[in-house]
C-alpha cells in the first residue's frame, strides 16, 4: 500500500460536491482494487483545450458492482454481500484521495439502505447511486435478461429514508432510473426522475444500453426543463459505455456533469492477462511476455516499495550500523616491533592503531564497534567496545574472524581491516550511500609499482571501466566485476582498502551466501585452497558470480595501510603533522 495518497473521510467527501459547484465536469474511473485505484487516483495526460496545454486527470473514482464482483470472479446480481463491497471499497479508499462514487446497486430495502449510507458516509464516500431496481437485481449491459423495475413510490421513500440517515451534508445519494434499460418509454423515466427529485435526490443518472446516445440526449433535453420547472440544479450522471462515440465535450454540452467510465480498467486487465496466460502456455518459457509486462520495478513503484526501501536506508544511517573489525591474525612482517601484541595494539604517535579508528569510527557517529581477536588476544584491550574472540584464527581467514560477529551483522554492518588508518570523510561518505554493498577502493593502484610481501586486494570494474582524471559518476555505476589478491596488478583498476559496507539487504545477501558456501562446498574455491580458510574477497568474487550487484566507493588519498616498518614511520609523520 503506498501513503501517497492517504487522506481523512472527512477531507475526501465533501470533494465532489466542490467540484460539482464549480462547474467542473466530473471525469470518473472505475477501480476494483487497491492497484487500480491508485492508478485511477494519479494517472495523467497532457493534452490541449482549446490550444492551451492541459494536464488531464480523472475526477473521481467508481467503485463499480459488475467490476467488483467480476473481480472476485462472480456475476453481478447482488450476490457479492455489502461486507465484501466496502472491503473492496475500503482498500481502494486506503491508497486514493480523490472523491468515490459507490455504485449501491438496487441499496437493498429502505433499512439496509440506511446502514449502507451511514457505512459509506463514514468510510469517505462522496456519493451513492442506487439504481430503481427490485433485489437482487441484474447487470444492466446483457440484452434479454429480466429487469424488474421497483415501483417509484417504494423507491422514493428509499432515498427519503436515506437521506434522513446521512449526517454531513457533503454526502451525495444520486438516483439511477433504468426505465430505458428495462424498454420503457421516455415518458416513464421523466416520471421518475420527477418523483425522485421531489423525494430529495442529489442527482438523477439516467443509463442506458443503446449504442447510440440519442435516448439520453433526449433525457438530458428533457432533464433541463424539469429542473427548471421544479426551480432545481441538480446533476445528471451518463455511463457511456455502449454509446462510446461521442465525446466528454458533447455530453457536457447536452447537460451531464458526471460522465462515468464505469469499467475500462477490468476489461483491460482481463484482456491483457489472458494474451500473457496463453503466450506462456504457447512458448512455455517467459521471454515473449515481457514487452507486454510493466516491470516490477514500476509496480514496486506504484505500491510504495520504493518509498520503503529509501526509508528503511534512512533509518539504517541513522540507526547505530554495527561495526566489525578482525583483527585475529597475525602480522609476520611486524613481528620484532610488535613483540607478541596485536597489530591493533601498535602504537603511532602515543596511541594504539584500534585507538585511532574507535576515534574515525566515532567521529562518524559509528559507536556499536566489535573487535575480533585472536593472536595475542590477552593483549588486545580498548575502551567502549566489544571483544569477541576467533579460536582459529592461526588458519588465516579474515571471513572465518568477521563471522564470529554473525549475529551483529543481520540488520547491515561496516567491515573495516584492524590495519588500516582513514580519513573522516570516507566514512561520512560511505555512509550516505544508497547501494547493498559497496566497497571502498583507491584507484591510484594503477600508478603504484606492487611492495614486495605485500598482499593487497585488487579489483578489476565491471567492463574493465578505468577511473578517468576528470568526472563526474554516481556510486550506482561503480561496479565490481572481479576481486581477488591473484589478479595481475597490472590489470587491476583499483585496490580494496579494506572498508566495506553491507545494507540490511546486502547482509542478507553476504549470509545467505556464505551459509550456502560452507554447506555444499569442500576444498578449493575462489582463491582459496579450502573452503575453511575462504577469505573475505572470495566470498565477494562468489556473490558477483552470482549475481548480486558489488559497488564500490572510489578514493584515491585519504588513507594508509600498515603493514611494514615504512608505513609505521608514514603513519607517524602524518599523525605529528
Ligand atoms: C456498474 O459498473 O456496475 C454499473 C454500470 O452498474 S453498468 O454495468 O453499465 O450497469
Ligand atoms: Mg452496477
Amino acid at each position: 500500500m503506498t501513503l501517497i495518497n492517504t487522506t481523512l473521510p472527512e477531507q475526501r467527501r465533501g470533494k465532489l460536491k466542490a467540484l460539482l459547484e464549480n462547474g467542473k465536469t466530473v471525469r470518473v474511473l472505475e477501480a476494483h482494487n487497491g492497484l487500480s485505484g491508485i492508478i485511477a487516483n494519479t494517472v495523467e495526460v497532457t493534452g490541449d483545450s482549446n490550444g492551451q496545454t492541459v494536464v488531464r486527470q480523472f475526477d473521481a473514482i467508481w467503485e463499480s458492482s459488475l467490476t467488483d464482483s467480476a473481480s472476485k470472479g462472480h456475476p453481478d446480481i447482488e450476490v457479492i454481500t455489502f461486507d465484501s463491497r466496502i472491503h473492496s471499497i475500503n482498500e481502494i479508499l486506503a491508497v486514493t484521495d480523490k472523491p468515490m462514487i459507490v455504485d449501491g446497486d438496487t441499496g437493498g430495502d429502505a433499512n439496509t439502505f440506511e446502514y449502507t449510507v451511514s457505512k459509506l458516509e463514514q468510510a469517505g464516500v462522496s456519493a451513492v447511486i442506487i439504481e430503481d431496481k427490485i433485489f437482487p437485481k441484474r447487470n444492466s449491459l446483457e440484452s434479454g435478461v429480466q429487469q424488474n423495475l421497483e415501483d417509484p413510490e417504494v423507491f422514493a421513500q428509499k432515498i427519503q429514508r436515506g437521506k434522513r440517515i446521512q449526517k454531513s451534508s457533503d454526502f451525495m445519494i444520486i438516483a439511477r432510473i433504468e426505465s430505458l434499460i428495462a424498454g420503457k418509454p421516455m415518458e416513464e423515466a421523466i416520471k421518475r426522475a420527477t418523483k425522485y427529485l421531489k423525494a430529495g435526490i442529489d442527482g438523477i443518472m439516467i443509463h442506458s444500453k443503446s449504442k447510440n446516445p440519442d435516448e439520453i440526449l433526449e433525457f438530458a433535453e428533457k432533464y433541463k426543463h424539469l429542473l427548471k420547472t421544479l426551480k432545481l440544479n441538480k446533476p445528471l450522471v451518463c455511463v457511456p459505455t455502449t454509446y462510446n462515440l461521442i465525446t466528454e465535450d458533447e455530453l457536457n454540452a447536452a447537460g451531464f456533469s458526471i460522465i462515468i467510465y464505469a469499467n475500462h480498467l477490468l476489461r483491460s486487465a482481463y484482456q491483457a492477462m489472458t494474451k500473457t496466460a496463453k503466450t506462456l502456455l504457447r512458448k512455455q518459457r517467459s521471454l515473449e511476455v515481457d514487452p507486454f509486462c510493466t516491470p516490477v520495478r514500476e509496480i514496486f513503484k506504484t505500491v510504495g516499495f520504493l518509498d520503503v526501501k529509501e526509508k528503511d536506508q534512512k533509518d539504517e544511517k541513522t540507526t547505530n550500523t554495527p561495526v566489525i573489525i578482525p583483527a585475529a591474525g597475525e602480522a609476520p612482517s611486524l613481528k620484532k616491533i610488535l613483540n607478541g601484541k596485536p597489530k591493533a595494539m601498535l602504537e603511532i604517535c602515543g596511541k594504539t592503531l584500534i585507538n585511532h579508528q574507535i576515534q574515525t569510527l566515532s567521529n562518524a557517529n559509528f559507536a556499536d564497534i566489535t573487535l575480533i581477536a585472536g593472536y595475542g588476544k590477552d593483549k588486545l584491550y580498548a575502551e567502549g567496545i566489544s571483544i569477541m574472540e576467533n579460536p582459529d584464527y592461526h588458519k588465516g581467514s579474515l571471513l572465518n574472524s568477521i563471522m564470529v560477529a554473525k549475529e551483529k551483522m543481520i540488520n547491515g554492518f561496516i567491515m573495516l581491516y584492524s590495519d588500516i588508518l582513514i580519513e573522516d570523510q570516507i566514512l561520512k561518505k560511505l555512509k550516505e550511500c544508497k547501494e547493498d554493498i559497496i566497497l571502498v577502493a583507491d584507484n591510484s593502484t594503477q600508478y603504484h609499482e606492487p611492495e614486495e610481501g605485500n598482499v593487497l586486494d585488487y579489483i578489476i570494474t565491471k567492463n574493465h571501466y578505468k577511473p578517468k582524471r576528470r568526472e563526474i559518476r554516481f556510486i550506482s555505476e561503480n561496479i565490481v566485476g572481479k576481486i581477488g589478491s591473484k589478479i595481475n596488478p597490472e590489470t587491476a583498476t583499483h585496490e580494496f582498502i579494506g572498508l566495506a559496507r553491507f545494507s540490511k539487504t546486502g547482509a542478507e545477501q553476504f549470509l545467505e551466501t556464505y551459509n550456502d558456501v560452507v554447506k555444499r562446498f569442500t576444498g578449493r574455491f575462489q582463491e582459496s585452497e579450502d573452503v575453511s580458510r575462504l577469505s573475505f574477497t572470495d566470498l565477494i568474487q562468489e556473490m558477483i558470480d552470482r549475481g548480486f550487484a558489488v559497488h564500490y566507493m572510489e578514493i584515491h588519498k585519504g588513507w594508509l595501510e600498515i603493514h611494514s616498518a615504512e608505513h609505521i614511520a608514514l603513519a607517524q609523520k602524518s599523525f605529528s603533522t
